[in-house]
This record gives structure tokens, sequence and C-alpha cells, in this order.
């Protein structure tokens, strides 16, 4: 497992500092652009690099209404897997997986990735069946999974209460070990960083306040800041806010907007060296390299837009995570968030042109898309590029709500819906 030495999260620090610094301050936005990303959480500032590097698409700007990477970017847990059940998504997500690994590299920058492993508790005898297939669909499309027992779960995790009296047993797990975590943060800033160089105007504390539709087809977008911009193409990649901007457009998405919370503890000694989840008890927890315990709940059922969640479903989480970790009872909890994601019914994301023509929508990740954040920005940065959808992103069409060909992910989607 890869750990980084104190100098290095330093060194890692007064980069981000002076990077934040060196984008902050906007370039002077052209009237017309060839591409308008909407967002610049990591999926945009992803799309934005890849259409630059990859497409030779550099007259790009990125618009945010606050600052790079501080929606759900910069709010999740940070948890990266691939292990899908349906091919369709293990394809996108395993594309996703492999740019990870080369991520800090491509970059030039420190992303973190340390792939630590991730387990998915299973608790009763349906989770172990769900668990055993899934395992078996993943490994036909050649994904590392293992299903685990009790005593494999424990060797792994010897912190962890397996014992068979618990509240919780565990049965046993799924075990993804090329899976772990990287960081958030480090994640926005590679990517803007390398846009930024390859020419692309990050314009933030800009919001689209409107989209500019003549006869079908978008020309652009007002934003509050700098009066109109016009593109021969705009992706919205807006997260819990893409049902506003879809209404701009005309049309309506099939999503709902739903506050999902995590917390940090204090930091403490190096004592949990993989991840675990469970969707069964709504809670999963990972350490970060600076010590603190990453925990994470499931989703608030109602909707909304206020970014900080109700106590009830982050205390029904915490009782859970002290049932598996009775270690953890007198942690101090530092910080408690929410960000605001976008859950479509069938688990999956969207990512598809729409009614309006050059209008482009990535969205719909809901729980789940930190992980897919490279392979998300690839494939969208191909079809805006080519005005066409890339075939990994196909399955994923805003009319699959029309036909019925759903890929249902609610099982893998690892947390609590
Ligand atoms: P965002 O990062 O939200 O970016 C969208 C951007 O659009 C924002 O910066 C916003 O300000 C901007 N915007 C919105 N409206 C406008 C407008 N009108 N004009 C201009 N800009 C606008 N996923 C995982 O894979 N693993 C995890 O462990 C995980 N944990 C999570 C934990 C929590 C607490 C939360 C909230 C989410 C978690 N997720 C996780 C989900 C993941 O964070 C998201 O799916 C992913 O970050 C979405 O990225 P994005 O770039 O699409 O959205
Ligand atoms: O999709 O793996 C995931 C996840 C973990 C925490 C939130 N989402």
């Amino acid at each position: 497992m890869q750990r980084y030495s104190a100098l290095g999260l330093l060194t890692q620090g007064l980069r981000h500092h002076e990077n934040w610094q060196r984008v902050w301050r906007n370039p002077t936005p052209k009237k017309h652009y060839d591409v308008i990303v909407v967002g610049g959480g990591g999926h945009g500032l992803a799309t934005a690099y890849y259409l630059a590097k990859l497409h030779g698409v550099t007259n790009v700007a990125v618009v945010e209404k606050g600052y790079l990477g501080g929606g759900n970017t910069g709010r999740n847990t940070t948890i990266v897997r691939s292990n899908y059940l349906w091919d369709e998504a293990a394809h996108l997500y395993e594309h996703a997986m492999k740019l990870w690994e080369g991520l800090s590299q491509d970059l030039n920058y420190n992303v973190m990735f340390s792939q630590r492993g991730v387990l998915n508790l299973g608790h009763t005898l349906q989770d172990m069946r769900d668990i055993q297939r899934r395992v078996n669909a993943n490994r036909l499309n050649g994904i590392d999974s293992e299903a685990l027992d009790t005593q494999q779960v424990q060797e792994l995790v010897p912190i962890m209460d397996c014992s068979p009296n618990t509240r919780y047993p565990i049965l046993g797990a799924s075990w993804q070990p090329r899976a772990g975590v990287a960081r958030h943060d480090a994640v926005a800033w590679g990517y803007a960083r390398a846009a930024d160089a390859l020419g692309v105007d990050l314009l933030q504390q800009t919001e689209v306040t409107d989209l500019i539709v003549e006869q079908g087809t978008v020309k652009g977008v007002s934003t509050a800041r700098y009066g109109d911009l016009y593109a021969e193409r705009v992706g919205c990649v807006v997260a819990g806010n893409s049902g506003v901007l879809a209404k701009m457009a005309g049309f309506n998405l099939p999503l709902e907007s739903h506050p999902l919370q995590a917390l940090v503890s204090e930091p403490i000694k190096p004592i949990l060296d993989t991840v675990v989840m469970s969707n069964h008890v709504h809670g999963y927890v990972s350490q970060s390299d600076k010590g603190d315990l990453v925990i994470g709940a499931g989703i608030d059922s109602y909707n909304g837009y206020g970014q900080r969640g109700s106590f009830p479903t982050i205390e029904h989480t915490l009782q859970a995570i002290v049932e598996l970790f009775p270690i953890f009872s007198r942690v101090r909890m530092n910080r408690q968030w929410g960000g605001i994601v976008d859950t479509c019914p069938d688990a999956c994301p969207i990512i598809s042109k729409t009614p309006v023509q050059n209008l482009f929508f990535n969205c719909g990740w809901g729980t789940g898309g930190f992980k897919a954040t490279t392979g998300s920005g690839h494939v969208f940065a191909a079809s805006l590029a080519k005005g066409e959808m890339h075939p990994l992103a196909e399955p994923f069409s805003m009319f699959r709500f029309h036909t019925g060909a759903l890929v249902d992910e609610h099982g893998a989607a690892g947390v609590a819906h």
C-alpha cells in the first residue's frame, strides 16, 4: 500500500496553494468557444483536460459558479472501485479505474491514488448471495474481485468486530484489491492545472443563469458575471443542479437531488489500512493519510439542496460504525458536511445528447461519481469533440428512460439509497 511522508504532504499542500493563486484570477473570457463545459467539478475539469489533450480542442471554457472542486468533488469520501454488476457499468467504471492507475503520471501531479482495497460487507444470507453474484460477474469482465468469508475479513481488518453475537454479524464480504482512495482536491487541482496549461479558460465565480437556445439548438450560456458566452457545443456537468440546468433548456431529467453526508474524526495513528463499506448498515469508513477516520452515511431520504444533511441519518451511521468497530467509540468527530447528489432511478449516470441540438449532459452519478471522474471526463470529452456519444457512454443515454433499457446498479451502488 502506498503511504506518503509528512514532507510529501507539505509539498503537495504548497503546490495546491500555488495552483489556487495561479488559476484563481480568471482569464478574460472570449466571446466564442468551441466547447463550454458548465460545472468545474472533477468531471467538468477532466472533460476539459481530455478535450484539449486528446482531441486538440483547446478553445474551451469551464464555467463554475463557485470555486473549482467546491461541489461534490471536494465533499466525497474518495472511494474508487469498479466492482459493478452489469457489463455496461462495469466497463465504464473499469475504464475509469485504468485511467486512475496512470493519473498522477499523466497529470504530473500526485493525486495520492492508493490501491488499498475495498471490502463490501455482507450481513445476511441474501447479502452473501448478491455478493457472490456480483463477484462472478466482475470476474467475467476481467475485474479483480473475490468473495471472502468471515475469517478472511477478520484477517484483513483485525480491529473490526467479526464475532457472531453482534447486531450486524459479518458473514463475509466482496473484496476488490485494486480499489482504494485518492485525494479528491488533488484530483480537481491536477485536472485544472493541466487543462489551464493547455489553454482552457477556467472561469470561477461565474454562474450560468440561462442556456441560450435558438430553434432547438444551443448557442451558448448566459452568465451572471460575463453576460452571454457563445459555443458550438455545451456540456453540462453540474451534479445536483442538473435538473435546474435542464429546465433552462426546456426539458426534464429523471433525477432527484438528495443530501449525502460524511464526517471525519480527529487524526489518529494508522489503524485501518483498507476501506470498509456496508450498504446494509448504512455506513463506511477508511483512514486518510492524515490519520482522520473518513466516515460516510446513506443518503437522506428527502429531496433538498442544503449542503448539510439531517442528524438522524448520521447518528444511525455512527451507531452502526461503532457496532462494527467498538474501538472507535471514544474517537471524537472533527468535521461533518453534506453534498447534493443527483440520483437516477437505476443508480446509473446520464451521459447523453439531449432534445436540444449540441447540448450534452453528464450527470446522475449520485453517490458514486468520484470513482468515475477519470472515465467520465474521458468519454464525455470524446463525445463533445465528435458530436457522437462514445461507445462506453451509449448505454447511459437519457432516452433509456423512454425505452426501458435501464442498467440497475442499486446493489452495487455501495451506499444506501
Ligand atoms: P461536482 O463536483 O458537484 O461539480 C459540479 C459543479 O457544478 C459544482 O462545482 C457546482 O458549483 C457547479 N454548478 C452547479 N450549477 C452551476 C451553474 N448554474 N453554473 C455554473 N456552475 C454550476 N463517489 C465515489 O465514487 N466515491 C465516494 O466515496 C463518494 N463519496 C461521497 C460522499 C459524499 C458525502 C458525497 C456528497 C458524494 C460522494 N460521492 C462519492 C459522489 C461524488 O462526489 C460525485 O458523484 C462526484 O464528485 C460528482 O462530480 P461532478 O464533477 O459531477 O460534480
Ligand atoms: O460509490 O463506492 C461508492 C461510494 C462510497 C461512498 C460513497 N459512494
